[in-house]
C-alpha cells in the first residue's frame, strides 16, 4: 500500500499527462490547420503517447492498491504564431514535465518507498527522449521554416506511428 502522499502526487502527475496529451492534440489541430498534415500526425503521435503515459500511471497505482482519482485539465490554448513556436512550447513543455517527475521521485525517496523509485525510473528515461525529441524537431524547423524545405521536414515528421513501448519490447 503506498502512502496517501505518493498516491496524491501521482494522481497529480497523470493529470499533467493528460494535459500533455491535450496540448498536444490542440498543436495537431493548429498545425493541421495552417497546411502542416505531417506535424500534425507527428502531434497525434505523441498524444498517443502521453495517454499511455497517463495509463501507465494509472495502472501502478490501481496495481498497489491506491485510488485514481481525475482532475479538471486546464485549457490547453489553441493559437501559435510559427510551427517553430509550436514545438519550441512542446520542448518547454516537456522540460516542465521533467521537473515533475523528478519531483515524484524525490518524494519516492524520501518516503523510502523503492517500488515507486524502481516504477518511476522507466519516466526518468522517457523523459530524456522526450526532450530531446521537441528539442531537434524545435531547431530543425526553426532552419528551414519558410523555406521549400519545410514541405520535405513536414513530410518526414508526419512517417510517425505510435508504438506502444511494451509491444516494442520494452
Ligand atoms: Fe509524458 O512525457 Fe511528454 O509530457
Amino acid at each position: 500500500m503506498m502512502d496517501q502522499r505518493m498516491v496524491d502526487a501521482i494522481n497529480k502527475q497523470i493529470n499533467a499527462e493528460l494535459w500533455s496529451a491535450y496540448i498536444y492534440y490542440a498543436m495537431a489541430a493548429w498545425l493541421e490547420d495552417n497546411d502542416l498534415p505531417g506535424m500534425a500526425t507527428w502531434m497525434k503521435a505523441q498524444v498517443q503517447e502521453e495517454l499511455f503515459h497517463a495509463d501507465k500511471f494509472f495502472g501502478f497505482v490501481a496495481e498497489r492498491g491506491g485510488r485514481v482519482v481525475l482532475s479538471p485539465i486546464d485549457d490547453p490554448g489553441k493559437d501559435w504564431d510559427s510551427a517553430a513556436a509550436v514545438f519550441k512550447q512542446a520542448y518547454e513543455h516537456e522540460q516542465w514535465v521533467t521537473g515533475n517527475i523528478n519531483g515524484l521521485m524525490d518524494l519516492a525517496i524520501e518516503l523510502k518507498d523503492h517500488a515507486t523509485a524502481s516504477f518511476l525510473r522507466w519516466y526518468v528515461d522517457e523523459q530524456v527522449e522526450e526532450e530531446a525529441n521537441t528539442s531537434a524537431i524545435a531547431q530543425q524547423i526553426s532552419m528551414v521554416e519558410g523555406s521549400a524545405s519545410m514541405f520535405m521536414l513536414d513530410r518526414e515528421l508526419g512517417a510517425r506511428v505510435f508504438t506502444p513501448p511494451a509491444a516494442a519490447g520494452e
